[in-house]
């Protein structure tokens, strides 16, 4: 798909490009199987400036538009799906609310972190909090001039990695309805009270540094609260909205990487003397991957476009989550059905392309969440 990008936003991609095929690719078997993504990969993902992707250059950014920066974390989950959601994470739920929400002062003092490769993540999901945001229990008690935090959060993606948490919490228990009781605060690991627990042993996304953190009285200063208090909840949403195109990117990305491995298979597998390409049976399933993958591209690029025009995407966001990660799963499978038996054996990549697209309709808001979100969108005429 031409994306119109101007020369230098090609070169940038074409960089990514290379350092995805060159230096990714080559290691993701490894990183899937020992969980872990190498120093020397995230190295060179600050050498590139990828942790600074959107962020304006006044802060030490490439100050990219949405459109390129999702082209990047499809080049990124086509070569292993975990290092693309380190990035789509920092980017979109950690240094994007903080571009939007931020005050001048924390914009000065935090920004130019996130742009040299310091990692940012994003708390918000609890044990007992996942699709229902707005029941969490972690409370940011008032003391003087800061606050006291305290509770659990799940699933936080980079946990261990990162140097800058984006934490909701509840600093108004009495708050009606009780998402307005949510306030939004930026914990830095150094802060005392902040405790990184058990690593999550998942079915995929296996690189990705996916852990508990624990807020035990964990004073965090006035000044590192994002927004006003009582804004958290409205802050996640717009910070979601904005994940949803990079994962719906990073869900193109994984179902890209599997249908170019069935491609290569059904060319090279002779049965009943041919190779499998030559079956319209398998012709069949190449045709449908490759339309699913370019129609999810197109709602992907609709929904940056959007953004990057200052226009309300949150519907779009969610349409093209919602139909990008389904579709990968979908192509994922047929992928490996094209494979028959190897592909249900760790020595070829599909494999994990499959269990990787799985995480894409459940994180950042299921696909029931999504569906809910566009319905009541659609339901106001919007
Ligand atoms: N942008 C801005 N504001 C938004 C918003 C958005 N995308 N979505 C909701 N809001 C606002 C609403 O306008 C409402 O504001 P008011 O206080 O003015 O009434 C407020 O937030 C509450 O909205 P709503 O009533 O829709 O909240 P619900 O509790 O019904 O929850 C869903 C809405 C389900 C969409 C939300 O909880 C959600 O996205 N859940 C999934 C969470 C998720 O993705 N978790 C994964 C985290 S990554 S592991």
């Amino acid at each position: 798909m031409d994306l119109n990008l101007t020369d230098e936003q090609e070169m940038i991609l074409q960089g990514v490009r290379e350092f995805a095929r060159g230096e990714i690719a080559p290691r993701a078997r490894e990183m899937d199987a020992e969980a872990y993504i190498p120093s020397a990969v995230i190295e060179q993902m600050r050498a590139l400036g990828l942790f600074g992707a959107q962020i304006p250059e006044a802060y030490g950014g490439l100050g990219l538009d949405t459109v390129t920066y999702s082209a990047i974390i499809e080049e990124l989950a086509r070569a292993c799906a975990g290092v693309s959601i380190l990035l789509s994470v920092h980017a979109s739920v950690a240094a994007y609310p903080l571009m939007v929400f931020a005050g001048e002062e924390q914009r000065r003092r935090f920004l130019p972190r996130l742009a040299a490769g310091e990692i940012g993540a994003f708390c918000l999901s609890e044990p007992g909090s996942g699709s229902d945001a707005a029941s969490l229990k972690t409370s940011a008690r008032r003391d003087g001039d800061g606050y006291v935090l305290n509770g659990a959060k799940v699933f936080v993606s980079s946990g261990s990695l990162a140097s800058l948490y984006l934490v909701m919490a509840r600093s108004d228990p009495q708050a009606d309805p009780p998402h307005r009781g949510i306030s939004a605060f930026l914990v830095e690991r150094e802060a005392a009270g902040i405790v990184i627990g058990r690593k999550e042993d998942k079915m995929g996304l296996r690189a990705d540094d996916t852990m508990e953190v624990f807020f035990e009285d964990c004073r965090v200063p006035a000044a590192n609260r994002i927004g006003e208090e009582g804004a958290g909840f409205k802050i996640a949403m717009k910070s979601l909205d904005s994940g949803r195109i990079g994962v719906g990117a990073q869900a193109i990305g994984i179902a890209q990487a599997a249908c170019d491995a069935a491609l290569a298979y059904a060319r090279e597998r002779q049965q009943f003397g041919r190779p499998l390409a030559h079956f319209q049976a398998i012709q069949n399933k190449l045709a449908d991957m490759a339309v699913q993958i370019e129609a999810a591209r197109l709602l992907v690029h609709q929904a940056a476009w959007l953004k990057d025009r200052g226009r309300s995407y949150t519907k779009q966001a969610a349409m093209a989550k919602l139909f990008a990660s389904e579709m990968s799963t979908r192509v994922a499978h047929q992928a490996l059905q094209i494979h028959g038996g190897y592909g249900y054996m760790k020595d070829y990549a599909v494999e994990r392309y499959y269990r990787d697209a799985r995480v894409t309709e459940i994180y950042e808001g299921t696909s029931e969440m999504q569906r809910l979100v566009i319905a009541r969108q659609v339901l106001r005429g919007e």
